[in-house]
C-alpha cells in the first residue's frame, strides 16, 4: 500500500526534492543541467510558497467574517527581509528542506543567500513593520498590511574611494516569486481638479471631486506566516498604472506621445522610495504617493467590510487602522471623505467612526522630520481633502476654543494648518486629531512626546496617549540568523522561547555552570570566524576574530552619533602610537549604514569613518591590534550577519533623540553588550539587563536640556582636555586625508562651533566607559556572564509583548485560530 504525498503541499524530504524538480521544470523552464542557482532559489520558492497557499487563504477566508476584527497596519515602508529562510523556520520546514536540497546536490543556505532583498524601507520604522506582521500572524491576529509596491526600494550602496555612491535597487527584476498580483481588486484612485456642490435625490447637499486624472492601483499580495500557526496574513503593496494605459483620444488625435505620457506618469508614482533624513516639503510625489495608498486601502477595506456587512456603521468594530508615523496620516481625511461623499454618513456620524478607528504611532522626537505639506501643492492635488481638513479643523479648533478661551498661541499649535510664514498641512495634527489613541515607541520618547511636540495635544486630550516600546521578532533576529546560539540555548532550556521570550530567564540558571560559559563563548567565536570571512571577502581586510568586535549598524545620522564612536578610534590609536605597550584588548570596529543621499554632513561621516580605517588598517605599529570596517550597503540581510557577530553594541545617540532603536535589541538578544546612553529603549534594556551589565555614558535627556539652555560653548571642551584636542587635530591636519586639510575639516568645524549633538560634551564620559568595557573584555568570564544575562533578560523586547499591547490596549482585537480546510 503506497501512499504518495501531493507534490503542492507534501513535507517530507522526497516530495520536497520532487517538487523543487517540477517547479524547476514547469516553472523555470529548465533542466537541473542547464539551471542556475538562482533558477534553483526560483524553483524552491514556489516550492514553499505552494506549502503557504492553504493557510493563506483560509486566513484570508477567516478574516473576511462578520465578527472578526482585523487590524489594518499602514506604513509606507515595510523592510521585509528575505522571505524564504523566514518561512522555512515558520513552515518548520528547516531541516526537512536543507535535506532535500542536499540530495539534490545544492546547498541551502547558497539558495537563500541567492534571494534579493525587497528593500522597501528605509529603516527602523520599516523593519519594525516587518516585525510587527511577523508577530500579528505569530499571535494568530487577523491583519492586513498596506503599502506601496516601490519599484525601485532603497538604494543600493557602494563604497568608492571612500565615499558613498548610490545605485538604483532593482529588487524585481529577475521576478518576485512571493508575491501574487490581484488585478481584479483593483481600485481608482483621483488627483487634481476641482470640487463641485451638488444636492442629490434626497435634497441632501453634497460635494463631488471632479479630478483632473485618475490612477489606478493594483494590489500584489504577499503571504505573512506566523510561526507554528496556520495564520498567513497579507501583505498587500499597491502598484500604480494609468488608468487606460493608453489615452485614445489623445492617441486619435494623432499625439502618440502625449497618449503614452499618462501612462508613464501614473507608473512613476511608486517608482522610488523616498530616502528620510532629506526635507521633502518640495516633493509632491512623495504626497502623491502617500495618498495613493491610503486611498486604494480604504476602498479595500470597505468593500471587504460590505461583502458581509450591510452598511459601514459598525467599520470601527471590525477594523483598527494602525498610522505609522504621520506618512499614511491624510487617512483620517480620507476615510471621511469616503464616509461622508461616497457613502452619505453625515459629519459626526462619520467622525466618531473614524477617530475609533485610528490610531498613531509617532517614531521621531526631530522637529526637522515632522511631515508638513505645502497649502499650495496640497491643495492643488487633493483638492477635496484639503476641504476636508479645513471643516476637520474648524470643528476641532472650536473645542479648543472652549477649553482654552483667549488663548491664540495654543490655537495656533493645534491647529492642522500651520500659518506661521508660508501655510502648511501639519500632518502629525491630523493624525493626533483623528486617532483615539497615539504612542511613542519607548518609555522615555512617550514621555518626552508629552513634554515637547505634542505638549499641546496631551493638555487636551491626556487619556489618548500612551506608550509601546518597540519590539523585534526572535524568528528572524535569533532563530534564522543565529542558529548556533539557537541550538545551545534550546539544548538547555527547550525551545518554547521562541514564542515565548520571556522564558529566556531560565538561562540565568546556567551562569554560574562553567562549561556552559565555554560553550557560549565557542558559539560567539564561531560566528564570528564567520563574519571575519565575509569581511575579507567583500572589503578585503583581515580581521582577528579574537578581538572584540565593537559594532555600529544603522542609518548614519549625526545624532546617532557615528564619529564620536570615530573620536575613541582614533584615541585609541593615539595612545598605541605613544605606548606600543599599551595593554588593550585588539579591537575590530565595524561600521555600517546608509547615508541619505543629500545629507552632506553623514556622507562626510562615511569618508571620515574609511579614511581612518585606511590609515589605522595600514600601519604597521599597530600589529593589528585595532581593524576599522565598513561594510558597504547595510540592509536586513547584512544586519543578519552582523547582530549574531557582535561582542559590543554601540548605542551612543545624544540623549533625548532616538525614539527608541531596536537594533540595540537585535544586539543584546545575540549575546552583545551595551556601551549606550539613557536614550529611546537603551533605558528599558538596562533596567532589564541590570545596570552592572551595560555600559552607561553620557548626559542624560534634562542634562542636554540643560547645557543647551546655558549656551553650549564645544570649544570648551577642545580647549581644556587635550586628549581629545590630540584628535580634533590629528584629523583637521590631513593625517587621514593624505595632507587634504580641506576634506574632513567640515566635520571639525561643525564639532568645534556648533556641535548640535554634543558629541564634545560627552567624549570623555564615552571614552571612560569603553576603558571600562576593555578592562570586562580582557576577563573573558567575567564577559560571558555578562553577555549571557543579557540574553536571558530580553524577553520584553520580542514584538510579540509590543503587539499584544497593541492589541489590548489600542486596537482591542482577539486571536482568531485558522482551521485549515480545502
Ligand atoms: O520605531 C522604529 C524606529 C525607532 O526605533 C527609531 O529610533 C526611530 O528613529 C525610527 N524613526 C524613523 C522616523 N522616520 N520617519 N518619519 O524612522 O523609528
Amino acid at each position: 500500500n503506497v501512499t504518495i504525498e501531493d507534490d503542492r503541499t507534501g513535507l517530507d524530504i522526497e516530495t520536497i526534492r520532487r517538487a523543487v524538480l517540477d517547479n524547476l521544470f514547469y516553472i523555470q523552464g529548465k533542466f537541473p543541467a542547464i539551471a542556475t542557482k538562482h533558477d534553483f532559489y526560483m524553483a524552491l520558492a514556489y516550492t514553499v510558497r505552494d506549502r503557504l497557499l492553504q493557510r493563506w487563504l483560509n486566513s484570508v477566508q477567516t478574516n473576511l467574517k462578520k465578527d472578526v476584527k482585523s487590524v489594518a497596519y499602514l506604513s509606507a515602508e515595510f523592510l521585509v527581509g528575505p522571505h524564504l529562510g523566514n518561512n522555512l523556520i515558520n513552515l518548520d520546514i528547516y531541516q526537512q528542506v536543507e535535506q532535500a536540497i542536499k540530495e539534490s546536490g545544492l546547498n541551502l543556505q547558497e539558495l537563500i543567500d541567492t534571494e534579493e532583498e525587497p528593500g522597501l524601507g528605509n529603516g527602523g520604522l520599516g523593519r519594525l513593520a516587518a516585525c510587527y506582521l511577523d508577530s500579528l500572524s505569530s499571535l494568530e491576529i487577523p491583519a492586513i498590511g498596506y503599502g506601496i509596491r516601490y519599484e525601485f526600494g532603497i538604494f543600493d550602496q557602494h563604497i568608492q574611494d571612500g565615499w558613498q555612491v548610490e545605485i538604483t535597487d532593482k529588487w524585481l527584476q529577475y521576478g518576485n516569486p512571493w508575491e501574487i498580483a490581484r488585478p481584479e481588486s483593483s481600485v481608482m484612485v483621483n488627483f487634481g481638479g476641482r470640487t463641485e456642490a451638488y444636492t442629490d435625490d434626497h435634497g441632501a447637499f453634497r460635494v463631488r471631486w471632479i479630478p483632473e486624472y485618475v490612477v489606478k492601483g493594483i494590489p500584489y499580495d504577499t503571504p505573512i506566516l506566523g510561526y507554528k500557526v496556520n495564520t498567513a496574513n497579507t501583505l498587500r503593496l499597491w502598484r500604480s498604472e494609468a488608468c487606460e494605459s493608453f489615452n485614445f483620444e489623445r492617441f486619435n488625435q494623432g499625439d502618440y506621445y502625449g497618449a503614452v505620457d499618462s501612462k508613464v506618469h501614473s507608473e512613476n508614482l511608486c517608482k522610488v522610495l523616498y530616502p528620510n533624513d532629506e526635507p521633502i516639503q518640495g516633493k509632491e510625489l512623495r504626497l502623491q504617493q502617500q495618498y495613493f495608498f491610503v486611498c486604494c486601502s480604504l476602498q479595500d477595506m470597505i468593500r471587504t467590510h460590505l461583502i458581509e456587512n450591510s452598511s459601514l456603521d459598525n467599520f470601527d468594530q471590525l477594523w483598527a487602522i494602525q498610522l505609522n508615523d504621520t506618512h499614511p496620516a491624510v487617512a483620517v481625511a480620507e476615510l471621511m471623505r469616503l464616509l461622508v461623499d461616497v457613502h452619505h454618513y453625515e459629519w459626526e456620524p462619520a467622525w466618531q467612526i473614524t477617530e475609533n478607528t485610528f490610531g498613531y504611532t509617532n517614531h521621531t522626537l526631530l522637529p526637522e522630520a515632522l511631515e508638513k505639506w505645502p497649502l499650495s501643492i496640497f491643495g492643488r492635488l487633493l483638492p477635496r481633502l484639503l476641504e476636508i481638513i479645513y471643516e476637520i479643523n474648524n470643528r476641532f479648533l472650536e473645542r479648543v476654543r472652549i477649553k482654552f478661551p483667549d488663548n491664540g498661541s495654543k490655537m495656533s499649535s493645534l491647529s492642522i494648518i500651520d500659518e506661521s510664514d508660508d501655510k502648511y498641512v501639519r500632518m502629525a495634527n491630523l493624525a493626533c486629531i483623528g486617532s483615539h489613541r497615539i504612542n511613542g515607541v519607548a518609555q522615555l520618547h512617550s514621555e518626552l512626546l508629552k513634554e515637547t511636540i505634542l505638549h499641546d495635544f496631551y493638555a487636551l486630550f491626556p487619556e489618548k496617549f500612551t506608550n509601546v516600546t518597540n519590539g523585534v521578532t526572535p524568528r528572524r533576529w535569533m532563530v534564522l540568523s543565529n542558529p548556533r546560539l539557537t541550538e545551545l540555548i534550546t539544548q538547555k532550556i527547550g525551545n518554547r522561547w521562541i514564542n515565548h521570550l520571556d522564558e529566556l530567564k531560565q538561562l540565568e540558571q546556567f551562569v554560574d555552570d562553567a562549561s556552559f560559559r565555554s560553550q557560549w563563548r565557542q558559539v560567539k567565536q564561531e560566528v564570528k570566524q564567520d563574519l571575519a570571512k565575509y569581511i575579507e571577502k567583500k572589503v578585503g581586510i583581515v580581521v582577528n576574530p579574537a578581538s572584540l568586535f565593537d559594532v555600529q549598524v544603522k542609518r548614519i545620522h549625526e545624532y546617532k552619533r557615528q564619529h564620536l564612536n570615530v573620536l575613541h578610534i582614533i584615541t585609541l590609536y593615539n595612545r598605541l602610537k605613544h605606548n606600543p605597550n599599551l595593554d588593550i584588548p585588539p579591537r575590530t570596529f565595524i561600521f555600517g549604514g546608509k547615508a541619505a543621499p543629500g545629507y552632506f554632513m553623514a556622507k562626510r561621516i562615511i569618508k571620515l569613518i574609511t579614511s581612518v580605517g585606511d590609515v589605522i588598517n595600514n600601519d604597521p605599529d599597530l600589529k593589528d591590534r585595532l581593524k576599522v570596517v565598513f561594510l558597504p550597503d547595510y540592509n536586513v540581510t547584512l544586519g543578519q550577519r552582523v547582530y549574531p557577530a557582535a561582542d559590543l553594541s554601540e548605542q551612543i545617540s545624544t540623549a533625548g533623540k532616538e525614539a527608541s532603536g531596536t537594533g540595540n535589541m537585535k544586539f543584546s538578544l545575540n549575546g552583545a553588550l551595551t556601551i549606550g546612553t539613557l536614550d529611546g529603549a537603551n533605558v528599558e534594556i538596562r533596567e532589564e539587563v541590570g545596570a552592572e551589565n551595560f555600559f552607561l555614558f553620557g548626559l542624560t535627556t534634562p542634562q542636554v536640556a540643560e547645557v543647551k539652555s546655558h549656551g553650549y560653548y564645544p570649544r570648551g571642551h577642545y580647549d581644556s582636555n587635550e586628549e581629545l584636542r590630540g584628535v580634533l587635530d590629528l584629523i583637521s591636519c590631513g593625517f587621514f586625508s593624505r595632507g587634504n586639510r580641506e576634506l574632513l575639516q567640515p566635520i571639525v568645524d561643525n564639532l568645534l562651533y556648533d556641535d548640535p549633538y554634543l558629541l564634545l560634551a560627552d567624549y570623555q564620559s564615552y571614552i571612560n566607559s569603553q576603558e571600562e568595557v576593555s578592562e570586562a573584555y580582557k576577563d573573558q568570564e567575567r564577559w560571558s556572564r555578562m553577555s549571557i544575562l543579557n540574553v536571558a533578560r530580553m524577553g520584553k523586547f520580542s514584538s510579540d509583548r509590543s503587539i499584544q499591547e497593541y492589541c489590548d490596549n489600542i486596537w482591542k482585537v482577539q486571536p482568531v485560530s485558522i482551521k485549515l480546510q480545502a
